[in-house]
């Protein structure tokens, strides 16, 4: 067995749960926040058999889609000026980062 953690972006999260759902695959949903961007994106649980890991890979490719975002300038007022970006940065946000994990045990109760 297998435990899919994906963090993916909350416009995209809707229709992933719906087409996981439609394909038999459990899910847990969980409202997340990106530690570069500090806002928020959604986490999946998805705990499934092996077999059926790159089902579920797919799902999340074909259903995620990367954006730019952009940055809002940071103000120095009441704060370090280290951190101080003056002007508003675009980054790249990504479809969907994916972590496969062994899972050990699994007990449901
Ligand atoms: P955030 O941490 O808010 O990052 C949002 C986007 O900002 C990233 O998109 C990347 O394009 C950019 N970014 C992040 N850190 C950066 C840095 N130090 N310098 C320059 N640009 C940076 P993604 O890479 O697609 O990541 C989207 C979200 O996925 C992340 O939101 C975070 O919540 C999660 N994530 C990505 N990699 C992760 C990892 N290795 N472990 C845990 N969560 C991760």
């Amino acid at each position: 067995m297998k435990l899919i953690l994906a963090v993916v972006q909350d416009q995209d999260s809707n229709r992933l749960l719906n087409v996981l759902m439609d394909n038999n695959f459990r899910v847990t949903k969980l409202a997340s926040t990106g530690g570069f961007l500090k806002s928020g994106n959604t986490t999946f649980l998805i705990g499934t058999e092996d077999h059926r890991v790159d089902k579920a890979l797919q799902l999340i490719k074909e259903n995620c889609k990367s954006r730019d975002q952009l940055i809002a300038p940071v103000s120095p007022m009441g704060g370090s000026t280290d951190s101080y970006i003056p002007y508003p940065v675009e980054v790249e946000v990504g479809g969907a980062t994916v972590f496969v994990l062994p899972v050990e045990q699994f007990y449901h109760y």
